[in-house]
């Protein structure tokens, strides 16, 4: 616990202000908002420093090393005010002089270093961690531009510019010069025993540290360690070309180029040399400076696995096997036996996608090119499961299971598979997608290595998505509930007794009507469009993904508007579709989705027909603050990809808690949380799993439901005709041919399904009293879903001595 009180912490403050007052020359009546917000963010840094404590002791537990490529940490200032619980009084202290501490914290720039549940997951499990007093630390890098930042020009095109996210950012990131590593490419080896090579690189990039301290609430800071390439000498990236690479070897890479940029793809391999290049500058870097202290403990290599754990979030990370390796058998000059001994106890690998498309694959010459000691050590990991293979599999089974198992195969480096192997656990993101992992992705492994296969259903910290997006809900809560359910969420349940409590009804309801109004406020600023609140707030907010079908959605607003013009007199329950989310910029298919959705937006919402009942909002630029603000206003949760192909969702989780009622299919976490809600809380639509397996197995024909569906048909035709387009007939043709001739997420197959539970929605929603009943039982009953949860399941399951 920290050991501040908020007294001492508020006198700090008001002394520190007159310093920087009169630094300044100026009164505090005078400071602007950035000012405020530089002060405070100073204030509550070094009081952090000076008295969270650090270095938890490790009970029944090993440290944490948590290797993730993003952290999509979202505003700091303002977790950081709670987990230090003086919000309120810092919020008190600021109206003194006419301020308010909502608009303060709003200067701060979100550190976009994520592109979407991924890196925002790993931003959960460190505030989770740091909140329970688990060991541990995030490794990650430290990118000189974020996500890039989304607009959208007159024609409704996503376009991009860059997030130099560094160079406003206020708070302090501690930079750590006696951390620094020497991380080496390409170059030569040559061997010295069975075990050990000499590699000798051709160059090296130096590794600089940099430290944000994650602040638990009411527990412990840890770092979140980010890494950033650095070097004297400098380079023309230009002949690190792809194809060129062969050529590459003799030169110097920029290292300042390294870091420069994340790579803006979610669920989506790009495969390009300067991202397999940050992999292992990620992993060189992380694995020295875990090993660096350990062996600083005085504690033997041996013994790495009873003390430190190494969790790999995807097979971004997947290049520390081998970096482990090799630092122990060619510099600690270990055998194979003993080195792999280490290894393969120290490693867990999560996975979250099933997408062929995202799971990483690389040329192997690629690999050996810039990595020949590595791709030497991969290539030997693959001898010796060759040999188990044979064991464990008969002569009819063998070249099955080889062809499934192998970690080269047809001249790729398969990282699943490399991690699978490596690992002593493997899991996936949620129940249904833990399953779907050992029985269609890897069935083979999952008779090899039994046991390995797990599942840890994701979750979410209640503390950013409860207590900070939603102050009157927590609020409520806080006087409702017996204990901090800020702590425990399973506290929730204790709201299942008010849910027919009038007066915690109209509290409850009114916290929503007023979360609407606040979105209206940025949605009228943010897009100049005033929306009716009492409509339906249907929201969609994740990244663009054909998976994810968006379009299905934009289908569902065109039938509904072409329904509405047809009969206007129809009794109709107003309703504000709201989207956001970025696609990546070269997936094309998800830029025409964008397209199309701001080219309906702009005829429905000039439509002086439709004026208060439908709507659509667009917001751009999606990212942490502005989920921050859609989310406690939502009353639908689009969670509507096809089955199998979401691993997990966390925004579904972070919807539901705040009241939103899912509309979703039976993917990934949703199916949870219609267990834990009650189906009757939920609407459920849609093929399943098993019904999508028969679908493509009769073979599936997309025209044949738009010629059979005279609504699909009407909205199919009013997107190609140019209803949408400024009466252009070309904008949208890749979308159209795309959804009548292949239509691989069978958008077409559940639009029938999907529209019968949106009429049921409104139906629903008429009755606001069962609504909103179901809106609180979903608050009440889904308190699984905290990321507490899910590192404590870590815990027992994965990390357990
Ligand atoms: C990503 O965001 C996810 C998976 C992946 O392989 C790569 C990226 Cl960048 C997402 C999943 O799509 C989502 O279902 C899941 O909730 C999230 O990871 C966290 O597990």
């Amino acid at each position: 616990m920290p050991t501040i009180s908020n007294a001492s912490f508020m006198t700090s403050v008001e002394q520190e202000l007159n310093q920087y007052c009169q630094e300044r020359f100026i009164a505090p009546e005078q400071l602007s908002n950035t000012q405020w917000f530089q002060f405070i963010a100073k204030c509550s840094q070094s009081t952090i420093l000076q008295n969270f404590p650090t270095n938890p002791p490790l009970v029944n537990t090993r440290r944490v090393n948590y290797l993730s490529m993003e952290f999509l940490i979202g505003r700091l200032l303002g977790n950081n005010l709670m987990s230090l619980s003086v919000y309120q009084d810092v919020d008190n202290f600021v109206a003194k002089y006419g301020k308010n501490l909502v608009d303060i914290l709003e200067e701060e720039r979100d550190p976009s270093l994520g592109n979407g549940g991924l890196g925002r997951l790993a931003a959960c499990y460190l505030d989770s961690m740091a909140s329970l007093s688990q060991p541990a630390i995030g490794y990650g890098l430290h990118y000189q531009y974020g996500l890039f930042k989304q607009h959208f020009n007159e024609s409704g095109e996503q376009l991009e510019t860059g997030d130099s996210w560094n160079r406003d950012f206020y708070l302090q990131q501690y930079h750590r010069p006696d951390f620094q590593q020497k991380v080496g490419f390409g170059g030569t080896v040559a061997q010295i025993t069975d075990d050990q090579y000499d590699w000798q690189p051709a160059w090296t990039i130096q590794g600089e540290a940099f430290d944000l301290p994650v602040v638990g609430y009411k527990g412990v800071q840890q770092p979140l360690r980010l890494w950033q390439g650095y070097s004297e000498t400098s380079f023309d990236l230009a002949q690190f070309n792809d194809g060129q690479y062969l050529q590459a070897e003799s030169h110097v890479i920029d290292a300042a180029k390294l870091t420069k940029v994340l790579y803006p793809n979610d669920n989506h391999q790009e495969g390009k040399a300067l991202r397999l290049m940050q992999q292992y500058f990620h992993c060189a870097c992380s694995i020295a400076d875990l090993l660096r202290q350990h062996l600083a403990q005085g504690r033997t290599l041996m013994e790495l696995p009873e003390f430190e754990v190494v969790q790999l979030n995807d097979t971004h990370p997947a290049l520390a096997i081998p970096e482990l390796m090799r630092i122990l058998l060619d510099q600690h000059h270990l055998s194979w036996e003993q080195a792999w001994a280490i290894s393969s106890k120290t490693f867990a690998y999560t996975n979250h996608t099933l997408l062929p498309e995202a799971l990483e694959q690389w040329e192997d010459g690629l690999v050996a090119q810039l990595l020949p000691r590595h791709m030497l050590i991969i290539e030997r990991i693959d001898r010796e499961l060759l040999a188990k293979v044979r064991a464990e599999f008969n002569d009819e089974e063998f070249e099955q299971a080889w062809r499934e198992t192998a970690i080269l195969m047809d001249h790729r480096v398969r990282m699943a598979n490399l991690c699978v192997v490596g690992s002593f656990a493997v899991n996936g993101v949620a129940q249904i997608h833990s399953e779907l992992v050992v029985s269609d992705l890897f069935p083979s492994y999952a008779r090899l290595f039994k046991g390995r296969f797990h599942n840890v259903t994701n979750g979410v910290t209640p503390r950013r998505w409860i207590r900070q997006a939603n102050p009157p809900l927590a609020r409520l809560l806080d006087n409702h509930i017996d204990g901090d359910w800020t702590k425990d969420l399973a506290l929730l349940s204790q709201l299942e007794n008010l849910v027919d409590d009038p007066h915690f009804q109209t509290a409850y309801q009114e916290i929503k009507q007023s979360n609407k109004q606040v979105l209206a406020d940025v949605i009228e600023q943010e897009i100049g469009l005033k929306v009716n609140c009492n409509a339906i707030f249907d929201v969609q907010i994740k990244r663009f993904h054909e998976y994810k079908r968006q379009h299905l959605n934009l289908l569902n607003i065109i039938a509904t508007y072409l329904d509405l013009k047809a009969n206007p007199q129809k009794d109709f329950v107003p309703r504000l579709f709201i989207f956001a989310g970025k696609a990546a910029p070269g997936y094309f298919m998800a830029k025409q989705i964008i397209q199309a959705i701001n080219g309906v937006a702009k005829v429905i919402n000039n439509d002086p027909d439709m004026q208060g009942k439908l709507q659509v909002a667009f917001l751009p630029d999606y990212r942490v603050s502005l989920a921050e603000k859609i989310i406690p206003a939502a009353d639908v949760s689009e969670q509507i990809s096809l089955a199998g192909k979401e691993a997990s969702g966390t925004g579904n989780m972070k919807l539901a808690l705040n009241g939103a009622i899912t509309l979703g299919t039976l993917d990934g976490a949703n199916v949870e949380i219609a267990e834990f809600a009650g189906k009757e809380n939920v609407v459920i639509f849609g093929h399943t799993v098993e019904s999508v397996r028969q679908l493509r197995e009769q073979g599936y024909v997309p025209r044949s439901y738009y010629e059979q569906d005279e609504q699909l048909r009407n909205a199919i035709d009013a997107l190609a005709n140019g209803m949408f387009s400024d009466g252009d007939t070309q904008r949208f043709s890749a979308l159209v041919d795309n959804l009548l001739n292949s239509d691989y997420f069978c958008v077409l197959a559940d639009f029938a399904s999907y529209r019968e539970a949106q009429q049921e929605i409104a139906e629903r929603y008429k009755d606001q009293a069962a609504w909103s009943r179901s809106a609180m039982l979903n608050t009440a009953r889904l308190g699984t879903f905290s990321s507490d949860r899910s590192i404590r399941d870590y815990q027992t399951r994965i990390w357990k001595k």
